[in-house]
């Protein structure tokens, strides 16, 4: 149920590494990427557009909207099934481990045969990847890591933007069904935990069978696993396991609390409800000695009667929600709404796919007061920018400035920290940008104080005000730098500089646990998108609910600042010792 986009993207992107496996061409490997990524990255619905419609799309040439046009008509796709077909399963295999690419997965399937996980696990514990050119200790290290990451992310848990877009379909195709008074996905989905196992929708209804039928109806429901009265699992086409309950009108706020979790919450509130004379169940809060009922319609009730507020969702987790409740200390968590502009974005002059134009226009349907631009700087070489470029698109972004919804558009540049946390520009260059991002791209595996240094050389330039992905992990994909993250958290706040939120749903970076710990330091944060496309604007909402977990308030978030104070805490020389 991925949008027909994701689904293209994904299949010019296994050609594209095919191309690359078999030793064919890199410049149509690198081609089928390109494209792959504009596809993914286009507004449009590609299934709606013919073979002259996909040209139009940037990178998109004509064999490859030959391709796509075949892939939507018929599902297949002969050159890719040709691609595969020269290939053994177990190596294609080999590439969608983390951290090895396609050129390694061929070196070792030409020179050691191995064409599975297993023999290549073999190979590692017989060391006989070391004779290898190119290959080291460090590789087998890194590729022992890529397969543990892959064997846990095969444990079936999936990204809170996938598990969203199918929830809001599902809950959407339910509540158009008769008879439905209530619709919504609890569990650790509305939790907005990072990742979710499966999701868990409620509906409130007198009849639940109705609702049973049409969900274990529902177009993209693969597999019936339970059907019941009380409750149906179902796995979807992209193997996602969701559970649905029909609950009584009168007890939703009991259901609700109870099946949002998460398990640890739902305990202590239990052990509070004994303590208040109650029994608490998914079906309302009962006074212990009559068996009545106390209250049980809404969520807010039940907290009421433990004296509790309501506490938000994704604050739900034992860690430290109740004891905040009952001194009524509980965050003003900040919210989607709040959000006054993302600070971090590309353009097409670098590796994003849309225009400049494209990008502020579809910020200022979004209602921001203000947006930053800040594509890549030289030291990323592939993206080849250079002063001149970066000062004509300068020129632009000033002209665009106040001409969309009178959104301010800020001029900025993501930094690449290098090995040594050097920086892409002098300072004198860097003093001409609204705002610069420093982020970490390359030489991940450097020793931990090594990264440290640099992560702090890099808040110490008075330049720099953001951190960007400041771990760099890829959930499921690539793990955090080792960094000593305590050591970054106390010169961020020693030197005025805010850590971000990447919201991109890969990533989510800083995570609520790093948030927590970041915030005890004084840090301010920047909840941005990294959008690559105006498609990815939306994310935002997934770094606002990550925000929400690490409890920030608007006051920790200096993107949901009106501008003057935003400018005043981007304006350089901020204090360095
Ligand atoms: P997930 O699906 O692994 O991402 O995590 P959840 O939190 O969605 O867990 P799930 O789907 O197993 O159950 C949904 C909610 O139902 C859970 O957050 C709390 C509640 N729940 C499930 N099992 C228990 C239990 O044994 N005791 C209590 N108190 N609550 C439970
Ligand atoms: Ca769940
Ligand atoms: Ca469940
Ligand atoms: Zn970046």
């Amino acid at each position: 149920m991925a949008r027909p986009n994701e689904e293209v993207e994904a299949l010019l992107q296994e050609y594209a590494d095919l191309v690359a496996i078999t030793g064919g061409d890199a410049f149509k490997a690198r081609a089928y990427e390109k494209a792959a990524r504009a596809i993914g990255g286009h507004p449009a619905d590609v299934s709606q557009l013919d073979a002259k419609g996909l040209r139009d799309i940037p990178n998109v040439g004509k064999s490859i909207a030959d391709k796509v046009v075949e892939y939507l008509s018929t599902g297949r796709v002969t050159a890719v099934e040709e691609a595969r077909a020269a290939i053994p399963a177990g190596v294609r295999e080999l590439i969608t481990i983390p951290t090895l690419g396609p050129k390694k997965a061929m070196t070792l399937y030409e020179e050691l045969h191995v064409s599975s996980v297993e023999e290549l696990l073999d190979a590692i514990h017989g060391e006989r990847l070391r004779d290898l050119k190119g290959f080291g200790e460090k590789t087998e290290a890194n590729i022992l890591h890529g397969i543990a990451l892959m064997q846990k992310a095969g444990s079936g848990r999936i990204l809170l933007g996938a598990a969203t877009d199918v929830a809001e379909q599902i809950v959407a195709d339910l509540s158009g069904v008769e008879g439905c008074e209530g619709c919504t996905y609890a569990g650790s989905l509305r939790r907005m935990r990072e990742t979710i196992g499966d999701i868990d929708v409620l509906v409130a209804a007198d009849r639940s069978a109705p609702f049973m039928e049409a969900f274990a109806a529902l177009p993209y429901a693969a597999e019936i696993i339970a059907h019941g009265q009380k409750k149906t699992s179902l796995r979807t086409t992209k193997g996602l396991q969701v559970d649905l309950r029909v609950l009584p009108p009168d007890s939703w706020g009991a259901g609700l609390l109870y099946f949002t979790g998460s398990k640890a919450h739902n305990i202590r509130i239990r052990e509070m409800a004994i303590r208040h004379g109650y029994k608490l169940s998914e079906y309302g809060l009962f006074h212990a000695k009559s068996g009545k009922k106390a209250v049980s319609e809404t969520e807010e009730d039940i907290y009421a009667k433990l004296d509790l507020p309501w506490i938000p969702p994704t604050l739900r987790e034992d860690r430290g929600e109740i004891a905040a409740g009952l001194k009524g200390e509980l965050p003003e968590l900040i919210e989607e709404g709040d959000v006054r502009g993302d600070l971090h974005t590309h353009t097409d002059l670098t590796d994003g796919v849309s225009r400049l134009e494209e990008m502020v226009a579809a910020a200022a349907e979004r209602d921001y007061a203000y947006f930053a631009i800040t594509d890549h700087a030289p030291n990323l070489y592939m993206q080849r920018m250079t002063d001149e470029k970066i000062l004509a698109q300068r020129e632009r972004v000033r002209a665009l400035d106040g001409k969309h919804r009178r959104m301010h558009v800020l001029h900025g540049t993501e930094l690449n920290i290098g090995p040594e946390g050097d920086l892409d520009w002098p300072d004198d260059f860097l003093a001409g940008f609204d705002l610069c991002v420093a982020s970490v791209h390359s030489h991940f595996h450097q020793t931990r104080e090594e990264l440290t240094r640099r992560l702090v050389r890099a808040c110490e330039n008075p330049h720099v005000s953001i951190i960007g992905h400041p771990t760099t992990r890829q959930i499921g994909k690539r793990p955090p730098i080792d960094a000593d993250f305590d050591e970054v958290f106390a010169a961020c706040a020693r030197t005025g500089t805010a850590l971000e939120i990447n919201s991109h749903p890969e990533r989510l970076d800083l995570g609520d646990e790093d948030i927590l710990r970041a915030k005890r330091y004084g840090v301010k944060f920047a909840v941005n998108t990294d959008a690559h496309s105006v498609t990815h604007l939306p994310y935002m909402r997934y770094g606002v609910g990550t925000a929400q977990r690490g409890w920030l308030t608007k006051d920790d978030v200096i993107n949901t600042w009106p501008l003057q104070r935003l400018r005043r805490f981007l304006r350089p020389p901020r204090r360095s010792s």
